[in-house]
């Protein structure tokens, strides 16, 4: 019997993705450093490293850093460069995951590299039958499309994506239960989702330089410094303790809008402006349908066009702008110390509806409170 609340859950990272699908379309690049970059087209070399594959991260290329600096450090070693092909990554992707589909129970798309699978029934709840059919995705997807990819198996989407990092590439790191805190604990910060470069320097101040020193550490201090609904998570976190559910993209039905920001940017301010215009037009749809929400969710479309989304369970149902607002700066806020990519284009919806009464509905309308 698998307890009501037990999971096991998948995190499928492709790897080195995008200098991987460039491999594949071009055997010949095997055996040398690949480099993916964005080209600003400003001047020939400006712009930055989207990804590289393995042997071009030797010499200290990764993701993010200046294609000049990438070409100086791989001057001499046969590397080739090439520009983001994001229409052919996105039909890989779009291969995979739906393989990938038919492994899971429920998968979420997390990014064009990343799903989340909860595989609870498919195994039956134990991690042997997890760990034998992780190397069958493996088997399937290699067949099948020609890519490597780490997984990592958890009790839940937080452990599933930091264990999916232990061995990379082409890895299965698996989680139990009971290695939870051992497997966590020692781990510094950092390791927690959320907990970008910032977080790091104020927990540092704190005395908190590992997940463990966070798990001791007065969870009422962290709300103080964090706020709720980031001190909660961070707490719960350093605890091995995540109940977000593995849920398909767009089950629900929503309500939101998406738009282009003036310029690129990192600015929590500047975003919310924009956010704020689209919770203004958002707001009118769902109070005309008479309508509650319960779930806030924003999207980042980062400057390689990449998206990710994120989103907020709310206690109880709302209907109100400000509660939309808040939870929107909250995700953006943890968003922003994950990446430190510049953000195109944002969006912000409300799903997970439920009607409001038509006595609550008629006392609403009739009986509003004084400004
Ligand atoms: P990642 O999964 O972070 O990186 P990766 O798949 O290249 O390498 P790894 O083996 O470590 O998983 O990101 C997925 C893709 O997203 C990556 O192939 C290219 C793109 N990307 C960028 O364009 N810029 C970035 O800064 C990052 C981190 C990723
Ligand atoms: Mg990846």
């Amino acid at each position: 019997m698998v307890p009501t609340q037990a999971r096991i859950v998948m995190l499928v990272d492709l790897d080195y993705f995008f200098a991987q699908c460039e491999e594949l379309r071009n055997p010949a690049l095997k055996g040398k450093p690949v480099v993916v970059g964005m080209y600003s087209g400003r001047t020939e070399t400006s712009g930055a490293v989207s990804t590289s594959n393995y042997l071009a991260r030797e010499f200290g290329v990764k993701s993010g850093i200046p294609l000049f600096l990438a070409q100086k450090r791989l001057e001499g070693k046969d590397a080739v460069f090439l520009p983001v092909d994001y229409d052919y990554y996105q039909q890989l992707s779009d291969k995979i995951m739906s393989l990938l589909r038919s492994f899971s129970d429920v998968l979420e798309q997390a990014s064009i590299d990343e799903a989340y699978l909860d595989v609870t029934k498919k195994t039956e709840g134990t991690y042997e039958k997890a760990e034998a059919q992780a190397q069958e995705m493996k088997a399937t997807v290699k067949r099948e499309v020609g890519v490597t990819f780490s997984v990592g198996i958890a009790p839940n989407k937080l452990i599933a994506k930091i264990a999916s990092n232990v061995h990379k590439p082409d890895g299965v790191t698996v989680v139990r239960p009971e290695q939870v805190k051992a497997f966590l604990l020692p781990l510094p910060v950092d390791a927690i989702l959320g907990v970008g470069k910032k977080t790091v320097a104020k927990m540092s101040e704190m005395g908190i330089k590992t997940v463990g020193d966070l798990a001791k550490f007065d969870v009422q201090r962290l709300v103080e410094v964090f706020g709720k609904t980031l001190g909660v998570y961070f707490h719960n976190a350093a605890h091995g303790v995540d109940n977000d559910p593995v849920q398909e993209a767009g089950e629900a039905e929503s309500i939101g809008r998406m738009g282009t920001l003036k310029e690129d940017s990192r600015d929590l301010d500047f975003i919310m402006e924009k956010i704020n215009q689209q919770i203004e037009e958002v707001y009118v749809e769902f109070t005309q349908k008479s309508l509650l929400y319960r779930q806030v969710g924003i999207t980042a479309v980062m400057t390689d066009l990449s998206a990710k989304s994120r989103s907020k369970t709310l206690e109880k149902p709302a209907k109100d702008k400000e509660t939309i607002h808040k939870a929107a700066w909250e995700l953006f806020e943890k968003y922003l110390g994950e990446t430190d990519m510049e953000i195109r284009r944002v969006g912000v919806r409300v799903a997970s509806f439920s009607k409001e009464e038509p006595q609550q509905q008629l006392l609403t309308r009739f009986f509003q409170p004084k400004p």
